[in-house]
């Protein structure tokens, strides 16, 4: 149900239950969890990207699996969300490599907020972010409360989250949400070229970097200027650092290691 090839450092996981819109099922939940979890273990991997099979990037929760025609009890949904998609949220933003999130159609509820959650966000002009939740009576999960709120404000996070309507890729790099909307039929190469850019990248200093973005809006400015003392003191201790200088004043590219 996850694709993964790991090439030039780069892990390449597609979600794959095109019939479904990718949509998530427990086995789905499980491979992604596997892979992010090697993601965080494996040195060799510098860069994630993530994309979904067939004509749609994630529909969210697989809503078929817990059918209230079938009866029964109801449904523990914070079991869900504490068993899986926060677990997930909580390994692709702490993971300090790269993310890039290649959406190649439609995202919804659960799919969208996880788009959302990666380091960088290129959609295909086609594509758009929907929160699906208040249709089917829920609240927006996978961060996407958070994420909509903390990037959009609250006249559009609630707006959106509210009715439910689709935002289609192109507003949604205009209103900051993502990086960029791109042609349709461009959109793998872009995404893939700069995947293997970053998988070439000084990793450590990548990742020092997004941390201190993360935490940016958490703290005050005088616990982040030492945040970024400490961080820098981190980085200047890597060989990538060593051999950023060296090939700078040798006038050559620098052949970064990621460590
Ligand atoms: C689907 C799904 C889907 C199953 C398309 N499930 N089959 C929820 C509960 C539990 C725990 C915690 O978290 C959550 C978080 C959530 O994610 S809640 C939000 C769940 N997602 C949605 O409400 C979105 C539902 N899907 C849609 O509204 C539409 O499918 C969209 C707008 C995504 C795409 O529309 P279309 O392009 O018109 O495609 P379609 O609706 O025809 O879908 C294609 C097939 O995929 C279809 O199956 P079929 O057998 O009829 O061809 C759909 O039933 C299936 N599918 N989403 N979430």
């Amino acid at each position: 149900t996850v694709l993964a090839t790991l090439e030039a450092g780069v892990l390449k996981l597609t979600l794959n239950r095109p019939e479904k819109l990718n949509s998530f099922n427990e086995e789905m939940h499980r491979a992604l969890r596997a892979q992010l979890g090697r993601a965080h273990a494996e040195e060799a991997i510098r860069a994630v990207l993530l994309t979904g099979a067939g004509r749609g990037f994630c529909a969210g929760q697989d809503l078929g699996d817990r059918d209230p025609r079938k009866g029964g009890p109801r449904p523990d949904l914070g079991h869900t969300i504490e068993t899986f998609y926060n677990p997930a949220l909580r390994l692709l933003r702490s993971l300090e490599k790269p993310v890039i999130c290649a959406v190649n159609g439609v995202a919804a509820g659960a799919g969208a907020n996880i788009a959302l959650a990666c380091d960088i966000v290129l959609a295909a002009k086609s594509a758009k972010f929907i929160q699906a939740f208040s249709k089917i009576g829920l609240i927006p999960d996978a961060g996407g409360s958070w994420s909509l709120a903390r990037i959009l404000g609250e006249p559009r996070a609630k707006a959106l989250a509210l009715t439910a309507e689709p935002l289609m890729a192109e507003t949604a790099a205009d209103w900051g949400l993502i990086w960029k909307a791109v042609e349709d039929a461009a959109l793998m190469a872009e995404a893939e070229a700069l995947a293997a850019r970053l998988a070439a990248g000084p990793t450590k200093g990548l990742g020092l970097t997004k941390r201190l973005i993360q935490a940016a809006a958490g703290q005050d400015l005088d616990s982040h200027l030492d945040m970024e003392r400490d961080c820098q003191r981190e980085a200047g201790f890597t060989d990538d650092y060593a051999e950023g200088v060296t090939a700078f004043l040798e006038k050559r590219p620098p052949a970064f290691r990621g460590r």
